[in-house]
């Protein structure tokens, strides 16, 4: 990769090094004509880590996957207009996830702007309200000045606050890594120092710090031992901050009512709470807690909402940047990355009130008792129940919409990481995202969705990689059922307007996609189906036939099922 034949490939090549040495991890390619340099050079320098992808709505949720599978940043690589438009749904999930997504635009040249040049359209800083830096090079010039600062920038860039970026990239004719022959070619490789032309030996070209840590605050004096506290973890990724939020759960004692997606459903993770849902409806309703520490996100039940705001107490807000205070109800707010902080939390708060917190634990081991022995009839949250407890798949991505609901009450504490695009809860996306994951997974996945958004994001499908195993378990009930839980199902043109009542043929859409296929309507059918994707190869589509008529009711059956027990 040392033989740069035009300028471009030099170019390109310098900004592939350092993207490698930064640590991005994989990347997406769409293919164009004016992104080719950059196509070719992110494959030479990400050898078995780079995947090629037509579709860029789909790429750029591909590589978000990616980016949750392993925890590290990953790029897409699109050409000029429209399809640089196509990153945008990803990119505000990105944002609001705080997920380090990389894009990296080509462009046409300055003086193909703004006159009409094909495939011209603005492209910079057109991400700006989403990406924590908005890196809009120049044309690429031959001198060590410029080599420098490109990959200096690009260090900069990458060890920014973490979340997205956006870097746009003109570059001029000729475009691919061919000599260029024209009689005014202007290039011809100046010697270049050897920093500026190959970069620091396999290190970033210059190492940002992050910045210390604000100086350390004085707890507030409400912050005291014996409290009726209470810890909320909305879903998201928190995995790097697991250890503080354990420790903080360990020394305090109080109860969590951890998400479904939340990375803390764990085993290993203390005094977790499931069914948050149920007990704020039951045991807990008329009860008041302390203190109240939320985590991140709100919590995905309206119930648990609703009754933490009935809460008259200290709030504290542990949090990233993005998700401060959704309920605009925190005292105090304390960054998740500050380690010392928390653990001084914990040990200022150490030990909670001890019989409020038994009681909690109490009452979720007799919730989960009940959720096991009652008689669930086919329906939604049998199909989930099953689909969740069917042993050999690695992970789980939930689609937002019921299948995260039915899931958030279901799902017990599994070492298995649960996954959910939950920053801004599109129903875009879920099967690109899903084979991401997938894809930095030898073991066989779980993805559970509904008809509308399988409908939506078909063409992900596109995407499958050979070795991907697994199982759709599509929840068809015909149409968008989470509206029926709401008041606007009793409004003039709800099946048409807002329901989008269908009868897709999905058997055909298997064939289309070269799936294994299997319709079932019970619960037989449905672990039977579950056993051939876990042991058979590729990625098997299974449909659940449901009817829609019966979902609102089956839910507040079992809701009322688990109130009474969870005691
Ligand atoms: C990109 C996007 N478009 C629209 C919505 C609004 N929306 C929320 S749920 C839903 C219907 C989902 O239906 P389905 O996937 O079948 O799941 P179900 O409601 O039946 O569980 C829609 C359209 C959204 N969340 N995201």
């Amino acid at each position: 990769v040392k033989n740069d034949p035009n300028l471009n490939a030099l170019w390109c090549r310098a900004l592939a090094e350092e993207l490698q040495r930064c640590g991005v991890h994989r990347v997406v390619l769409c293919p164009g004509s004016r992104n080719s340099p950059l196509l070719f050079a992110l494959q030479a320098h990400f050898p078995d880590k780079w995947v090629s992808h037509i579709d860029e709505r789909s790429a750029g949720f591909l590589a978000l996957g990616m980016i949750k599978a392993s925890g590290l940043p990953c790029a897409v690589c699109v050409t000029s207009g429209s399809a640089v438009a196509q990153l945008m749904p990803a990119l505000v999930e990105a944002d609001a996830a705080e997920l380090p997504l990389i894009i990296i635009s080509a462009d046409r040249p300055w003086e193909m702007q703004h006159c009409g040049a094909p495939q011209t359209m603005e492209q910079r800083n057109i991400f700006a309200p989403f990406v924590r830096a908005s890196l809009m090079l120049g044309e690429p010039i031959a001198s060590d000045a410029a080599l420098r600062a490109l990959r200096s920038q690009t260090c900069r860039a990458l060890t920014e606050r973490s979340g997205p970026i956006h870097m746009n990239v003109p570059l001029r004719d000729p475009l691919p890594p061919l000599p260029d022959k024209s009689p005014n070619n202007k290039w011809i490789k100046p010697t270049l120092a050897s920093d500026a032309d190959m970069g620091r030996d396999n290190v970033p070209f210059t190492h940002f710090s992050r910045g210390a840590h604000t100086a350390k605050q004085q707890l507030p004096p409400w912050v005291r031992s014996g409290l009726r506290g209470i810890i909320v973890i909305g879903n998201g990724e928190y995995a790097h901050h697991q250890s503080s939020i354990a420790e903080l759960a360990r020394l305090t004692g109080f109860p969590v009512l951890a998400d479904v997606a939340s990375t803390y459903r764990q085993p290993a993770m203390p005094q977790i709470i499931t069914l948050g849902d149920v007990l704020v409806q039951g045991l807990f309703t008329s009860e008041r807690a302390e203190l109240i520490i939320q985590i991140g996100q709100i919590p995905i039940a309206r119930a648990v909402q609703d009754w933490l705001q009935l809460n008259d107490c200290p709030w504290i807000s542990l949090s990233n940047a993005r998700h401060v205070d959704a309920l605009a109800r925190a005292w105090w707010h304390v960054s998740l990355s500050d380690h010392a902080q928390i653990i001084a939390l914990g040990n200022a708060l150490k030990s909670g009130d001890s019989a409020w917190q038994a009681r909690w634990l109490t009452a979720e081991n007799h919730g989960r008792a009940a959720l096991q022995q009652f008689a669930h009839p086919w329906g939604e949250h049998r199909a989930v129940a099953s689909a969740l407890n069917y042993p050999g798949f690695s992970f789980v991505h939930l689609a937002s919409s019921m299948a995260i609901r039915y899931a958030n009450v279901q799902a017990p504490a599994h070492p298995r990481r649960v996954f959910a695009n939950r920053g801004v809860n599109g129903i875009d996306g879920t099967i690109a995202t899903f084979l991401g994951l997938a894809a930095l997974s030898a073991a066989p996945g779980l993805v559970i969705i509904g008809d509308v958004a399988l409908l939506h994001d078909l063409s992900a499908l596109k995407l499958r990689d050979p070795h991907v195993r697994g199982a759709v378990v599509l929840l068809n009930n015909g149409g968008g059922g989470i509206f029926d839980f709401l008041p606007v199902h009793n409004v003039p043109y709800y099946e048409t307007l807002v329901r989008t009542n269908h009868t897709h043929d999905f058997a055909r859409t298997a064939t289309a996609w070269d799936m294994a296929y299997h319709r079932v309507s019970d619960d037989a059918g449905l672990l039977s189906a579950l056993n051939a994707s876990v042991t058979g190869s590729g990625l098997h589509l299974i449909e659940c036939v449901l009817s829609a008529d019966n979902a609102v009711e089956q839910h507040r059956q079992l809701m009322a099922h688990l109130i009474r027990n969870a005691r």
